[in-house]
């Protein structure tokens, strides 16, 4: 459909890249409409045009900004140079809905083999900003991301699944209106890209499902004086410690001062010190937090003109021995983890979740069947997602999303090889692992960082890179457990010592299958994924895509009534609880939240309208799992003489 325009002259005056442009202002009349997505789900046409309008980074909190979600122009692009010629001022043919992955049914595209796009919006600044920078945030965009501002090239980010700032104070016009143009190139799994990218493929099968492309997370713009906070880091421990570093716009030492509060208002800490170095004060007496009772307490910290809120959780992860194990503790106790492969997919929204609504509703029905922990399986979420998990109180093993799975290419002479990445994309890889954890180090509810997935991208014919990721991770994040290969290749680095088996469990235990390793008692025996069981739905229930249908049946085990699925259930949670009681296992992982695709072996339908679970039978075998544990790991950790703070955790437990 043609638009009518009308149009508005744009002077942009005091620097050299200065130029007259003429911005197009789009006549009302919105073309948007939510594209028929294979399957739906009950917040599918609940979305509208202001999506996700809650603040996107609780951990940073500004009081002064304004969200940019909303209907965006878009156009396909032709490919790589087109980054050459942007369209500046142009009407792009097509809308779109910011947030949203480009193949989604939400995005109003549900185009394939989005590799090339471009995106664009206009904005005005509030006059109600103040400060003297204005700072444009981007969630994640999925690949790799060119901003523009008004006909000036602003920044760029690499990297699919982080968040990202720029400065566009020089770029803007203070009272007009701004054209802000990105251009986004996300090759996934094309050519010879070996680059993160989890479950997302071109060409989907089973276990790998349909991609996102383009801008998936929250974009919004805030105000903030000339030294401003860029980062906080903050940990603190059962003990009362607490540990902030406030990183600054000019990396320089100026006067902060941290206050945290409980959720009655009394503070229960102050410390005044300098910016960029890390502040370590006590708390008195806070409570902690763990999965039954996930207290919160708020921050707030000062910087100059600049002011920001936080929160943070007293608490310790470690790991220890207790009568005789390796175990992961929580402030110390035993706690044993049983969660789910959680993927993360929406068949509406595919990675972006329709709403927060629909994000908790998994994680509720989760808490609700006795589960305290999530596995985040090869995605990175938007920051209110842990921020649910902090405060419903659900443990989140974190994974660092994958490179290319289990895929080979044929070479000139016929050898068939493992697509693993080169030196070059093993230093991407690398550099996103540190991403990954500088940004979310300080969400209380993370306890683990798992860096491979069954060898999935993992070097293993020259050297084994797991080793050196390990040591980088600790030096990051010495608070947490490392497990450096779930599932498969395991050559002794990380705290786990993590199988994955179908269907049945195999957790710390004297037996074990091709492709796992036996269990090492000297680290902790877990079972990264188990269960998988399936249960086929109908047509309406279902992705209703023949490719995804013509794979269920390669689903693990399929059980043709619900009684015979929550039976198999039965049976499978009562060998974990088993081998709990027998063993040396320590917690589990059961594959998984929800049906994906052609995948039909979700606690809940791919649409979350059917659960499978007998609550009541889910419940009670789940709680056998957390008695069979209390009964072997009761009692205080005995920690090893002389073990080093950051190795397994800080003294005293
Ligand atoms: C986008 O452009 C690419 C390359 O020109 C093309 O292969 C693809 O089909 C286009 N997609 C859509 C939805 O037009
Ligand atoms: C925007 O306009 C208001 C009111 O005219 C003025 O007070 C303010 O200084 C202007 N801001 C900028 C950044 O030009
Ligand atoms: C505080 O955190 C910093 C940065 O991770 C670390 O280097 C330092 O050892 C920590 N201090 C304490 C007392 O834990
Ligand atoms: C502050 O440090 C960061 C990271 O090293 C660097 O990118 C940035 O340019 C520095 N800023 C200033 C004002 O020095
Ligand atoms: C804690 O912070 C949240 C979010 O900013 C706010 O809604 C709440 O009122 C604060 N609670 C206290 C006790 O300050
Ligand atoms: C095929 O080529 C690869 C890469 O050059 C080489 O490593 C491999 O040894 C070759 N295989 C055979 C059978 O010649
Ligand atoms: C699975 O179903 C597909 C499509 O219906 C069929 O081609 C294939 O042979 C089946 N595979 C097995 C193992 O039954
Ligand atoms: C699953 O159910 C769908 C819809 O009823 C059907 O088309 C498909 O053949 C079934 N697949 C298997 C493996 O049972
Ligand atoms: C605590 O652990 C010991 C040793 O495993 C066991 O004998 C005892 O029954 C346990 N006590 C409780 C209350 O679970
Ligand atoms: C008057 C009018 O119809 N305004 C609409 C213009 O379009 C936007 C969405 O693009 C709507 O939010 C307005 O209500």
């Amino acid at each position: 459909m043609l638009l009518s325009l009308s149009v508005q002259a744009v002077l942009l005056a005091g620097s050299a890249l200065t130029r007259a442009f003429v911005l197009p202002r789009q006549a009302n009349g919105s073309t948007y409409t939510v594209q028929t997505p294979p399957l739906d789900t009950d917040w599918t046409y609940e979305v509208g045009t202001n999506p996700w309008p809650e603040y996107p980074r609780p951990q940073l909190e500004r009081s002064q900004w304004k969200n940019l979600n909303g209907i965006w122009k878009y156009q396909n692009a032709s490919g790589l140079n087109a980054v050459d010629n942007p369209p500046f001022g142009q009407n792009l043919g097509q809308e779109v809905l910011v947030p949203s992955c480009l193949e989604s049914g939400l995005s109003g595209i549900q185009g394939s083999y989005m590799l090339y796009s471009w995106f664009s919006t206009l904005f005005e600044v509030p006059s109600t900003f103040t400060g003297e920078r204005t700072l444009l945030n981007f969630g994640a965009v999925d690949y790799e991301a060119w901003i523009y501002v008004n006909g000036q090239y602003a920044g760029f980010n690499r990297g699919g699944y982080f968040e990202f700032t720029i400065d566009v104070t020089d770029q803007i016009s203070g009272n007009s209106t701004n054209e802000l143009l990105v251009f986004v190139h996300d090759p996934t799994d094309s050519d010879d890209y070996v680059i993160p990218i989890g479950k997302q493929t071109l060409n989907p099968s089973h276990i790998f499902y349909r991609p996102c492309s383009g801008i998936w997370q929250s974009v919004w713009i805030e105000s903030a004086p000339a030294n401003h906070i860029t980062e906080l880091q903050l940990s603190a421990g059962a003990d009362g410690s607490v540990n902030a570093t406030v990183y600054t716009s000019n990396n320089g030492t100026t006067d902060v001062e941290v206050k945290i509060t409980g959720a009655d208002g009394t503070e229960v800490a102050s410390h005044s010190g300098s910016s960029n170095t890390a502040l370590t004060f006590q708390a008195d007496s806070p409570a902690l937090w763990t999965p039954d009772s996930p207290t919160l307490y708020n921050v707030s910290v000062t910087l100059g003109d600049d002011q920001i809120n936080s929160y943070t959780a007293f608490r310790t992860v470690s790991r220890g021995d207790v009568n005789g194990i390796e175990r992961p503790l929580l402030n110390g106790e035993f706690v044993f983890q049983f969660g789910t492969l959680d993927q993360g997919y929406w068949p509406d929204g595919l990675y972006t979740p329709p709403n927060r609504e629909a994000m908790e509703y998994d994680l509720k029905m989760l808490k609700d069947l006795g589960f305290n922990m999530v596995r985040k399986h090869i995605k990175v979420e938007t920051a209110l997602f842990y921020q649910s998990c902090d405060q419903l109180g659900l443990m989140v093993i974190q994974d660092m999303p994958s490179l290319r799975p289990i895929q080979t290419r044929t070479l000139d002479n016929c050898t068939v090889q493992d697509i693993l990445p080169n030196a070059e994309q093993q230093q991407e890889f690398q550099r996103q692992l540190e991403v990954l954890i500088r940004q979310h180090r300080s969400y209380p509810s993370i306890v683990t960082w798992v860096i491979y997935n069954e060898g999935w991208g993992q070097i293993r014919d020259t050297y084994y890179p797991e080793f050196e990721l390990t040591d980088l991770v600790r030096s990051l994040d010495p608070t947490r457990l490392i497990d450096a290969t779930s599932g498969w290749f395991d050559h002794g680095a990380g705290d786990f010592s993590d199988n994955h088996h179908y269907a049945n469990p195999q957790c710390g235990t004297p037996f074990y299958s091709i492709q796992s390793s036996p269990y090492d008692p000297n680290r902790i025996g877990f079972q990264g994924e188990f269960g998988g069981i399936g249960e086929n739905t109908t047509i309406d229930h279902l992705w209703n895509v023949q490719q995804a249908i013509d794979t269920i049946n390669q689903t693990y085990e399929i059980d043709q009534t619900n009684e015979a699925y929550n039976y198999r259930s039965h049976l499978l949670l009562s060998e974990l609880a088993d081998q709990t009681e027998r063993y040396a296992c320590s917690g589990g992982v059961w594959t998984q939240t929800s049906d994906v695709e052609g995948e039909v072996n979700g606690l809940v339908t791919y649409d979350r309208r059917v659960l499978r679970p007998n609550v009541d039978q889910w419940r009670s075998d789940i709680k056998a799992l957390y008695d069979a544990a209390a009964a072997r790991g009761n009692g205080s950790a005995v920690m090893p003489e002389g073990n080093p703070y950051g190795q397994h955790g800080p003294p005293g437990f």
